[in-house]
């Protein structure tokens, strides 16, 4: 498959409106986000919702659980950096994460 190109500058600026919850880190091309849910349980519905989308997807996410906070690190390893897939992946994380923050 193609490499996914780099996000451009003007590409990276929905890191201040739609995805403002998403950080780009200062020492990898990648952008990271922290769930907090009302526990284990919740936690672990999201990261297998997730989990179903990054397969569909063929994109997948570095993530890391405790309890109930999911800590999701994204980046096209193929790429070295953030692309649009890293876009999709996160809207889409986030719109996994509503259906459950919402019952917290
Ligand atoms: N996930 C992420 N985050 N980046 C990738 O470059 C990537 C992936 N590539 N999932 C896919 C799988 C690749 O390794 C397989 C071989 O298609």
């Amino acid at each position: 498959m193609k490499k996914a190109a780099l996000l451009g500058q003007e590409e990276r600026s929905i890191l201040e409106t739609e995805l403002s919850n998403w950080a780009l880190l200062p020492n990898r091309d990648a952008m990271v986000r922290s769930y907090q849910f009302k526990d284990f349980k919740s936690a672990f519905a999201f990261m297998t919702q997730c989990a179903m989308h990054a397969e569909e997807m063929n994109h997948h996410p570095e993530w890391l659980n405790v309890w109930n906070r999911v800590e999701v690190t994204l980046s096209t390893h193929d790429s070295g950096g953030l692309t649009q897939r890293d876009i999709e992946l996160a809207r889409a994380m986030d719109h996994c994460a509503a259906h459950y923050l919402d019952k917290k």
